[in-house]
């Protein structure tokens, strides 16, 4: 009953309340009602991409804001996440919405030491709405998790995330082990995460830095037909 009350009470809403009510939803953990408002906009004919850049990321970022100055702390940040992650799991089918043949394969994972996994997931998300097989390793990956992957399901690429500055440097750790192993030239390796930047991706020896999960997409097609086509030459 209460459930009923409260999606009676969203879909009274216009498009820009009902926004600003899921950034105040997820602000407070409400799952259910993030989840609710996700239907909403999709009924009301919402592309899958725009509720999730408009409600569900932007309401993240507004969280991060005040997690940085203090206001909120670990857990109601952590109530937030799983707010975001119930509407990215109604989101997660339509994005991936592809039924076509692969068109290259990712093992992906957040490094050692850290275990945030929105944007990441995020990002698998969006690669496999564009037709990359994924094969996610979860969080807190040490160098051993991602060589067995890579040697278990010899995919095209390598994708690691890190949203720390303390844990972003073990992406070196792992591309040297990479290159120790003569397995760097194996794969394409692409990471991502707040605290990095084009620069950090080029000095660890990454193919690429990608800025958002957008970006991650477009730059692995675009990595992923140069490398087959040099293979052709
Ligand atoms: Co954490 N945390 N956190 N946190 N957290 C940040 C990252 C922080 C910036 C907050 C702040 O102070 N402003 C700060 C890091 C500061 C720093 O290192 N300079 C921080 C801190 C300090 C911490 C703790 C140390 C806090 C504590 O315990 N005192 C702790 C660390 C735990 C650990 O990992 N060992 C901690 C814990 C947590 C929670 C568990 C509470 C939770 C994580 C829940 C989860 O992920 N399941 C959490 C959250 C949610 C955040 C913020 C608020 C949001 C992160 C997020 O999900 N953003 C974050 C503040 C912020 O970033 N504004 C913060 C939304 C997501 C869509 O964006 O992850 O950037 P993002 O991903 C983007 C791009 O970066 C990119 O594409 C994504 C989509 O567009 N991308 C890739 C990401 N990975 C990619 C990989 C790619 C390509 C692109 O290729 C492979």
């Amino acid at each position: 009953m209460a459930e009923a009350e409260g999606e009676f009470d969203l879909r009274s809403l216009d498009d820009a309340e009902l926004i600003e009510q899921v950034h105040d939803d997820m602000y407070n953990g409400l799952k259910d009602e993030v989840e609710q408002a996700t239907h909403i906009f999709l009924e009301r004919g919402w592309k899958p991409d725009k509720v999730l850049n408009d409600a569900l990321v932007e309401g993240m970022r507004i969280v991060g804001i005040d997690f940085r100055d203090g206001i909120l702390f670990v857990p109601e940040v952590l109530l937030a996440a799983n707010a975001m992650k119930g509407g990215m799991a109604i989101l997660r089918p339509l994005l991936a919405e592809t039924g076509a043949e692969p068109i290259g394969k990712i093992v992906i994972g957040t490094v050692k030491g850290d275990i945030h996994d929105i944007g990441k997931n995020l990002v698998g998300m969006m690669l496999e709405g564009a037709g990359f097989e994924v094969i996610d390793l979860g969080i807190n990956n040490a160098v051993e998790k991602y060589l067995d992957a890579l040697e278990k399901h010899q995919p095209d690429f390598l994708g690691m995330s890190a949203l720390l500055t303390t844990t972003m440097p073990y992406m070196k750790v792992v591309i040297d082990t990479l290159k120790e192993k003569q397995l760097r030239e194996k794969y394409i390796v692409i990471v991502g995460g707040a605290p990095l930047n084009e620069e950090f991706g080029k000095a660890i020896g990454a193919d690429a830095y990608c800025r958002d999960a957008a970006i991650a997409v477009e730059t692995a097609k675009r990595l992923l037909a140069e490398r087959r086509a040099a293979r052709v030459h």
